[in-house]
């Protein structure tokens, strides 16, 4: 590979705000985005030499021990994302509250929603984990400035991404106009067009899930994954493989890649939550970007993306990736709904 056949991030974005009328500022945006990703790759990758691939001993307002590098990655985002005027608040899974960065948000200014270092449990095991992040744009001004007014559904994202920290590190975005990955070259430091037009195959034969939650399934996701497991015998006709990274970047990036269904359902165990999944930098991105693939995202009752936000750091069951994978999970939930 070389940088002479690949755009560059600039280029291809410069491509978008001619064709599709994608903002400068967003273009701008998403660059501040893609240097604190490429910071945080950075740490990561360092983070055996300097010590900081283990716990602190603070918890976040999930009442999850932070990592170092959880502290690292949040503190780079705040610092790059703040970089755009536009920009008038910033929610973290990190922060409990919002920060705004203006005194009143106006109409057209950012809303920037992110998990700096999702799958931070796998650090220490050197496996892949990843940034998330959504952009919304303001339609109305907002006066007061609290919590509840971010608290906007997903339908309304002009931007998601993320960046994974794999063997290679991966930038994926969409502006609303299909999905698209870079791969970071090592050296000249930029990200290149290697993944232009992702699509998720409408068909798959692999699933994810935590299997070691099966005793606190609902019965319509037992059902989906029992199928599953008896193969040519059952009722689906096929072997099914599966996966499970307990990092969804990692898990969205394979689904982008081959396909393939991602279920973290809500439980016997998490249904006082809501589910594990947050909704607002976790289940709203990766729905906008799987939507974008032609995949879909859903709960099991709903549109991921129609899901009207009551917290900031609410929990969703998230359904996600082939269409026809997740059509068949939500039709196994109407017809236990219909009992
Ligand atoms: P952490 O960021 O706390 O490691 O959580 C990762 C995650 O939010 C998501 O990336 C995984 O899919 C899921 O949680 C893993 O959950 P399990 O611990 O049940 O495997």
């Amino acid at each position: 590979m070389t940088k002479d056949t690949h755009l560059t991030f600039r280029q291809f974005m410069l491509q978008e705000y001619r064709k599709h009328d994608v903002s400068k500022d967003l273009i701008f945006l998403l660059e501040d985005i893609a240097t604190a990703c490429r910071t945080i790759s950075h740490k990561i990758r360092s983070g055996a030499f300097s010590g900081t691939l283990g716990a602190t001993e603070e918890t976040n307002v999930q009442g999850e021990t932070q990592k170092q590098l959880d502290v690292i990655a949040n503190d780079q985002f705040m610092l790059h994302c703040a970089n755009c005027s536009r920009v008038a608040a910033l929610v973290s899974e990190e922060l409990d509250n919002v920060v705004w960065l203006k005194d009143e948000a106006k109409a057209g200014d950012y809303i920037i929603y992110f998990d700096p270092l999702d799958g931070s449990s796998n650090l220490e095991l050197n496996v892949s984990v990843g940034s998330i992040f959504s952009i919304v744009e303001l339609k109305e001004p907002i006066s007061d400035l609290t919590d509840a007014s971010v608290l906007i559904s997903g339908s309304e994202q002009i931007c998601a991404g993320y960046s994974l920290y794999g063997p290679s590190t991966s930038l994926v975005v969409t502006t609303g106009h299909g999905v698209n990955g870079f791969t970071h070259l090592n050296g000249t430091g930029e990200f290149l067009l290697t993944f232009p037009d992702m699509q998720v195959p409408a068909e798959t034969s692999e699933y994810a899930i935590n299997a070691s939650r099966q005793r606190f399934w609902e019965p319509p996701v037992a059902r989906y994954v029992q199928e599953c497991l008896a193969g040519e015998d059952g009722p689906r006709g096929r072997r099914f493989n599966m996966r499970w990274v307990a990092s969804m970047v990692a898990e969205v990036h394979r689904i982008l890649t081959r396909g393939g269904v991602f279920l973290y359902p809500q439980d016997s165990e998490n249904a006082d939550m809501g589910g594990r999944l947050r909704l607002l930098y976790e289940a709203n991105p990766m729905g906008f970007i799987i939507e974008q693939a032609g995949g879909r995202a859903s709960t099991g009752t709903q549109r991921i993306m129609n899901v009207n936000p009551d917290d900031l750091h609410q929990r969703v069951p998230v359904i996600l990736g082939s269409r026809d994978e997740v059509d068949l999970i939500d039709a196994y939930h109407a017809e236990a709904r219909k009992g």
